[in-house]
């Protein structure tokens, strides 16, 4: 659109060049590495707080609107090397899958806690940030006054609208996270928030959680100094992050309904390891997806034995119209849930 924006992407790797280090998987969480976990890593200091936000939006609800409540999940999450961090490991996730499926979660009537790393998409405001154009690019100057550029102003007044309305309605709750280990916290604090008045919410996880991290025990204070590594060289040497979906399953919100994304970059294994995470930790749903065709295609594999895997496609015509997937993946997503409700009422 505007001149200033070049075509060039940088966020694609040149795949031809990867070398192939399949890594084994590592077993679920039990409550001993939960309890190891948690007394030996930090909480964020804010936890407390973010206790009190949880509870009373659901308070809110439960009491005035008795809408259903919806955890998202989204973003990604950092891994820090120093304490006082100036470097950090992260992913690729800019949070569209979390943002965008919480907007359809509002439209279809659910109310949500959106935890999302800071900084990345949000509901709503993702139609304008991080994209290739700058937001000041949709406005116009009509004289000497700046205005919305015509050209895009019924598009921005259906989305102002809805934006408004789960603002009004106090529809949505943003709590946001950075780190790993403050993705974790919070999790855990949420859902046992959640689950303590509302035992019938859904969870979808699509945050981009980091496998590997530094634990506290192992980090430096300060910014590591190339002159104390040998020969200048930094070798960093991370733990395995537990594997807390078995224990949100298990024990923080016992009996929930819950959805997960397994990401994959190998088309050849996406189905066995969709199966094998349904399996490991023993939930409702999992949506599979290729980082490669994760904005066209997905595949449900849910609990029911007899049940084939679900693809669920957007034609290229769709494509083009710029069609979200998550317009077929939330449909989809509640009438499970509603299903799961009904089966447990
Ligand atoms: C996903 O698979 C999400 O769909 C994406 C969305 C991260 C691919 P974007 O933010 O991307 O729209 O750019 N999320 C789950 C990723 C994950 O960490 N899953 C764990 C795993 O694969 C299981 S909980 O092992």
């Amino acid at each position: 659109m505007s001149h200033f924006h070049n075509p060039i992407h940088t966020s694609q790797p040149d795949t031809e060049q990867a070398i192939d280090r399949t890594v084994p998987e590592f077993p679920v969480a039990e409550s001993v590495d939960e309890d190891n976990y948690f007394k030996t890593n930090i909480p964020p200091p804010y936890l407390d707080e973010l206790r009190e936000e949880t509870l009373e939006f659901i308070k809110y609800h439960q009491e005035n609107t008795g809408k259903k409540i919806a955890l998202v999940t989204s973003g990604g999450t950092t891994v820090p090397l120093e304490n006082n961090t100036v470097r950090f490991i992260d992913n690729f996730s800019a949070g569209t899958r979390g943002a965008t499926s919480a907007e359809y979660f509002l439209e279809l009537g659910y109310a949500v806690i959106f935890l999302h790393r800071e900084f990345s998409l949000l509901p709503y405001s993702r139609h304008y940030s991080h994209t290739t154009n700058c937001f000041l690019d949709y406005m116009t100057q009509i004289d000497g006054k700046i205005e919305i550029n015509p050209k895009y102003s019924k598009r921005m007044l259906e989305i102002y609208q809805k934006y408004q309305y789960a603002r009004d309605q106090s529809l949505l709750l943003l709590l946001p996270f950075t780190t790993v280990n403050q993705y974790l916290f919070s999790l855990k604090t949420v859902s046992k928030t959640l689950h303590l008045i509302n035992t019938k919410a859904l969870f979808y996880l699509a945050a981009a959680v980091s496998d590997f991290f530094l634990p506290i025990s192992k980090l430096p204070e300060h910014k590591i100094q190339a002159q104390d590594h040998n020969g200048g060289k930094l070798v960093v040497n991370l733990d395995p992050v537990p594997k807390f979906l078995r224990r949100l399953v298990d024990s923080w919100a016992p009996g929930a309904m819950i959805a997960s994304f397994k990401l994959e970059t190998d088309e050849n294994i996406l189905l066995k390891k969709s199966r094998q995470a349904l399996k490991r930790y023993n939930h409702q749903l999992v949506i599979g997806n290729l980082l490669q065709t994760r904005k066209k295609e997905v595949v449900f594999v849910s609990k029911d034995a007899a049940s084939e895997p679900v693809w669920c496609r957007l034609t290229d015509e769709e494509l083009k119209l710029g069609v979200d997937i998550e317009s077929l993946i939330i449909p989809h997503v509640i009438k499970a849930h509603q299903e799961w409700i009904e089966e447990h009422e």
